[in-house]
């Protein structure tokens, strides 16, 4: 989603009288010109000719110019929409307590998944993003995963200014042994990490042939996903020229053939992960079938919820369109495995 530019208004929709925008354009029967409707009153109190060409009017009638009302209410309407999602695009992604203030606002979750062999490093990249460089977590040496782990962020702006995003980060086991365990993973994502080594080239092979494979025989058939190629700390000061060249050629064209993006990182380091991150996010935020199917699935879990309530409390029953809030927990049936942090509020 790049920056949209609003292109300048056109010269119809200025008043000649204020060079405003009209809200309540008239038309001036005699001149046939658009005016704003009390710029054109007070003009006709003092003068009895034509603003635009200062002729003297033998006829002072006018008649609201509707179509021209409705063009402007619909270049405004555009305006609006335009500079909503403009300002969405500086969003920064945030852990910890969501502002107590949206507590009640309805929310919509994005869930992504790590994928990878083992060793790539999708642990470290999940700390990375929930702690930053400065934490010791970063550094501390992880031990294999072997269960999926959840971590939660949001977003620290409101999308289309209503919804409070949450973002479900799973970390996944990249061992053989725990692949089993993966598969809600894989059918439940709306957007993957797909992790490989950048000083391993064979990683690089098993991300493409199995997690990416997997991915589009078990993921949703929009998901959006970005390859990652990991270490590139170690990829500049161990690799060879040769090696990096077959890499980046293999690389690139596993992404080219599938579309999607490539980034060099270093979960270690902290290179390039929050743009990548913020990535992934706007492109599902930009693919309408998906940004649909999160909306509904949010819809429609808010409701179950709901029912359920309804059958345990007699007393007062608070529906709400949408889900709020307040009501996110660990609430898939399918990541109840999860022993990952929560976003609460403040
Ligand atoms: N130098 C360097 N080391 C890294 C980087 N990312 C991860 N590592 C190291 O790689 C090792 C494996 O990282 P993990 O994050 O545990 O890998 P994983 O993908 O979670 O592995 P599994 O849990 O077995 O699937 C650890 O020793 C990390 O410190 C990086 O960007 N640079
Ligand atoms: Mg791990």
């Amino acid at each position: 989603m790049t920056n949209q530019q609003i292109s300048p208004p056109p010269r119809d929709f200025l008043c000649p009288i204020t060079r405003e925008i009209m809200q309540n354009p008239v038309l001036l029967i005699e001149d046939g010109r658009s005016y704003e409707l009390y710029a054109l009153q007070r003009w006709l109190r003092d003068h009895n000719s034509s603003p635009m060409t200062n002729k003297p009017l033998r006829d002072r009638r006018f008649v609201h110019n509707y179509n021209l009302k409705s063009a402007i209410e619909e270049y405004n309407a555009q305006l609006e929409t335009l500079s909503l999602a403009n300002r969405f695009l500086s969003f920064n992604i945030r852990s910890g307590r969501i502002p107590s203030e949206w507590n009640n606002k309805p929310t919509l979750k994005i869930r992504l998944s790590l994928l990878g062999g083992s060793n790539v490093g999708k642990t470290t990249l999940a700390r990375y993003l929930q702690y930053g460089v400065q934490s010791s977590f970063v550094h501390l040496n992880t031990s294999a995963t072997v269960g999926p782990d959840l971590v939660f962020f949001y977003l620290d702006q409101l999308f289309e200014n209503k919804y409070v995003m949450i973002i479900q980060l799973s970390d996944i086991p990249g061992m053989e042994r725990y692949e089993s365990c993966c598969d809600n993973h894989f059918r439940n994502c709306h957007g993957a990490l797909l992790l490989s080594d950048s000083t391993e080239i064979d990683s690089l092979e098993r991300t493409e042939l199995y997690w990416y494979k997997q991915l589009q025989i078990k993921g949703k058939e929009y998901v959006e996903a970005i390859l990652v190629c990991n270490k590139i700390d170690l990829f500049e000061a161990n690799c060879d020229a040769k090696y990096r060249r077959i890499f980046f050629q293999r690389a690139e064209h596993f992404a080219s053939t599938h579309n999607m993006p490539i980034y060099h990182i270093s979960a270690l380091r902290g290179d390039n992960i929050q743009s990548m991150f913020k990535q992934l996010i706007l492109r599902i935020l930009q693919n309408n079938a998906l940004l649909q199917h999160i909306k509904e699935t949010n819809l429609v879990h808010e409701q179950t919820l709901n029912n359920k309530d309804s059958v345990r409390r007699t007393s007062s029953i608070q529906l709400s369109a949408q889900p709020s809030a307040s009501s996110i927990q660990n609430d898939d049936d399918d990541d109840r495995t999860s022993s990952g942090d929560c976003c609460k509020f403040a």
